[in-house]
């Protein structure tokens, strides 16, 4: 008997000791992800555009008959965009027909310097600290490519590790985190900090066709942008505002309708321009769906995955054709941090998702004061919920982006301090939330009843 004593305890302290190894070597490796801090882009003032001057902008239009200006208002009056959103120069100067490629730059130029010096002056790093450097800008690929112009504008150092992500929709900021999260999981344990840059530039895109799919973004679209330092050195783990947990994307472009969803094209005259299909939000919901069958695992509690499972069984005891699982995703999240793409988009996944308007509010919110930024939303709507002092520490964040492929990639945030800068949304947070973001006053744009195409998306 007293022979067995001496092995078991040699091994229990080998255990032990393997365990305390393996924790700390773990803890050195370097592999999370911290988000440090991140700067949304505030255009200057005299890049505001209210609903009359969007409305004077389609007049101008001489290609537009009366049907399509009609149209054109009315989408503008419902749309959930506020009067203080931001466009380009080039279209408030009235040169929207001939924008140049000198213009596309300006606009770029516009928020490098203003938006990732702030993030620099705030988080006290320099440009010489950076060591991975993603820019993600769908709809402008200028030669050299633009992480070069960043990198010029700066001074970054020659062994920099630059991306450029282009083409990948709205959802592509979380493509350049998971870039990040790749390029951190290789060096490891060598520390890395990561600079991501998410902006659109409008001017390119500026559609002057006849479309109504088409027209639909004139209506959406604003400027703004997003600018985020990422760290995998634990040491900094503690200054920083957040830890990502967990990124999961997703795409269905296998699917027809998800994939056409939206679509670069010419028009009947040739002109090019995105259209957007009614299906889009549909296609949402579906590229939701999918992400959340692989993110949910992570993110829900023991006691909700058991009560999942139990429902998946006996509906499969039963022989059920379809298997119907209601998740309920608010046992896992506290906020929810959703791409403002549109009205129509938010509602869908509220529907479909069983969320409230509370869990909306910010996407709402961020859309009626910013527009659809495109890439770099999600950053305004988590800057919303940090205004408002709403993310306390401990706090679990789901970050949820949509795009054309159909794209759906989402990312799990652990808060790691309570968190309450005010950011870009200064001078406008204490006029939100409001009652509701439609304007009744709009309304003498949408007088006419028009029956054809009233369902588009609004
Ligand atoms: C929208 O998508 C459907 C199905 O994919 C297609 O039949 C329809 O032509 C599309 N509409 C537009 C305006 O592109
Ligand atoms: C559009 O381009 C095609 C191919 O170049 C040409 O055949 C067609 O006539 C053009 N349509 C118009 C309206 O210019
Ligand atoms: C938001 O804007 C992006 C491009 O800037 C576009 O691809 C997307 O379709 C828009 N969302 C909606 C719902 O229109
Ligand atoms: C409603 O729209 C009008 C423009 O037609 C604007 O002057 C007014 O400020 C808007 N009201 C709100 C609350 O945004
Ligand atoms: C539009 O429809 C409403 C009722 O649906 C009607 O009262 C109004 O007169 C119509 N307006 C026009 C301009 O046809
Ligand atoms: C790696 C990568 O995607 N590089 C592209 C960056 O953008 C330029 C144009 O701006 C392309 O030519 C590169 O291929």
């Amino acid at each position: 008997m007293e022979l067995l004593v001496i092995p078991v305890l040699l091994a229990a302290m080998a255990i032990a000791l393997t365990y305390l190894a393996w924790t700390a070597a773990s803890r050195r490796r370097c592999s999370q992800c911290y988000l440090l801090d991140y700067v949304c882009y505030k255009p200057p003032d005299d890049r505001k555009v209210t609903t009359d001057m969007g409305v004077a902008l389609a007049e101008r239009n001489k290609r537009l008959g009366a049907p399509e200006l009609r149209y054109l208002f009315r989408l503008t009056s419902r749309a959930g965009l506020g009067e203080q959103t931001y466009l380009p120069f080039g279209p408030l100067a009235g040169r929207e027909k001939c924008l140049t490629h000198q213009d596309a730059l300006d606009e770029m130029d516009a928020f490098i310097i203003d938006a990732v010096a702030g993030l620099f002056a705030n988080t006290r790093f320099g440009p010489r600290d950076v060591d991975v450097l993603v820019v993600n800008v769908n709809m402008f690929n200028p030669e050299p490519c633009l992480a070069s112009r960043i990198g010029h504008h700066y001074g970054m150092r020659e062994d920099v590790a630059a991306y450029n992500v282009s083409g990948m929709g709205c959802s592509a900021t979380l493509v350049s985190l998971d870039i990040v999260q790749n390029v951190m999981r290789a060096r490891s344990p060598r520390p890395v900090l990561a600079l991501v840059l998410s902006t659109e530039v409008l001017s390119p895109g500026n559609y002057q066709g006849t479309d109504r799919s088409m027209m639909l973004g004139l209506c959406l679209f604003r400027c703004g942008g997003a600018a985020a330092l990422l760290t995998s050195d634990p040491a900094l783990g503690g200054r920083a505002k957040m830890k990502l947990r967990r990124l999961v994307r997703a795409n269905v472009a296998a699917n027809d309708d998800a994939y056409s969803a939206i679509f670069q094209r010419e028009d009947a005259d040739n002109i090019t321009g995105f259209s957007i299909n009614k299906t889009l939000p549909k296609a949402a919901v579906r590229a939701f769906a999918a992400n959340l069958k692989r993110l949910v695992p992570y993110v829900l509690p023991a006691r909700e995955l058991l009560r999942l499972a139990a429902s998946f069984t006996w509906q499969k005891m039963l022989r059920r054709q379809r298997v119907k699982i209601n998740v309920n995703l608010k046992t896992g999240v506290d906020h929810f941090c959703l791409h403002s793409g549109g009205i129509a988009v938010i509602d869908a996944v509220k529907k479909n998702f069983g969320l409230k308007e509370t869990d909306v509010e910010p996407s709402r919110m961020t859309l009626h004061r910013w527009g659809n930024t495109s890439t770099s939303s999600v950053w305004y709507v988590l800057a919303y919920m940090e205004a408002k002092g709403r993310l306390k520490r401990g706090d679990r964040m789901l970050m949820v982006t949509f795009g054309s492929g159909f794209k759906c990639n989402t990312c799990m945030w652990d808060v790691n301090r309570n968190l309450a800068d005010k950011g870009a949304w200064a001078d406008s947070i204490d006029k939100y939330p409001m009652e509701s973001t439609a304007n009744t006053s709009l309304d003498k744009y949408s007088w006419i009843n028009d029956t054809d195409d009233d369902s588009m998306l609004f």
